[in-house]
């Protein structure tokens, strides 16, 4: 009996440019990233979280910034990969 699968597309975020406002604690200017509904990373300054792979087929990148300190900010593109499966 063949054993069948179901496949699944990931997302593929890969950050291309990245300047935010520094705070140690990244409390002013931040990129939040979730996996699903997950946080797994909070960014801010020149520190980019480079290429990110959701586990699933869902993802979430929230930006937040306050109301002083101007930065070029960042860019992003997203790709939906087979997952496998
Ligand atoms: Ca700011």
């Amino acid at each position: 009996m063949p054993i069948s699968y179901v496949s699944f597309q990931v997302a593929e975020i890969a950050f291309t440019a990245f300047n935010l406002e520094r705070a140690s604690d990244c409390t002013y200017d931040w990129v939040k990233i979730f996996n699903g509904t997950t946080e797994v990373m909070t960014k801010c300054g020149t520190s980019s979280p480079g290429t990110f792979t959701s586990s699933g087929n869902t993802a979430k990148v929230e930006f937040h910034s306050d109301s002083s300190e101007t930065r070029t900010g960042f860019s992003a593109t997203v790709n939906f990969v087979d997952g496998g499966g």
